[in-house]
């Protein structure tokens, strides 16, 4: 057994080092049919990270991608290629919104909340308005936007 000041010191510079270095990596999967989501969805279709974790999209059947259709201000936007899992880091906190090219008009669309959500208005109003225009899943953004804490 080590000394009660060595476990001390070993806890606290474990909670520091989560805190700073432990950036998560998040997978989000493409899919034609998800037993949670429905049909032709990214799954989870809302996921909550942290400054500093990567999402990573991959495809679970052929025919997907996945591009980012609003970003907080200063992120880069991404567009990944069909059928290849996909890698994004995500450093600016914030709402992302994104949607398969294929199936964005059936609803084939998610939301990463990245800590606090600064642009929630934003991202609202151009769910509201891209929902108008698909013709399945209608509710896809809404849901997942609804999740946003
Ligand atoms: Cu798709």
């Amino acid at each position: 057994m080590y000394p009660l000041r060595t476990q001390i010191v070993a806890a606290l510079s474990c909670a520091l080092c989560a805190i700073s270095v432990n950036a998560a990596d998040i997978q989000i999967k493409m899919t034609d049919s998800s037993p949670t989501e429905g049909k032709l969805a990214f799954e989870p279709s809302f996921v909550k990270a942290n400054v500093n974790d990567t999402i990573v999209f991959s495809p679970a059947n052929p025919g997907h991608n996945s591009r980012s259709l609003l970003a907080p201000s200063g992120a880069q936007p991404w567009k990944s290629s069909f059928d290849k899992e996909f890698r994004v880091k995500l450093e600016k906190e914030g709402i992302y919104l994104y949607v398969c090219d294929a199936h964005k008009d059936m609803g084939m669309v998610g939301v990463v909340q990245v800590g606090k959500a600064i642009n929630l208005e934003e991202a609202k109003k151009i769910a509201t308005e891209e929902s108008a225009t698909m013709v399945m899943n209608k509710n896809r953004f809404a849901k997942a936007l609804d999740q946003v804490q």
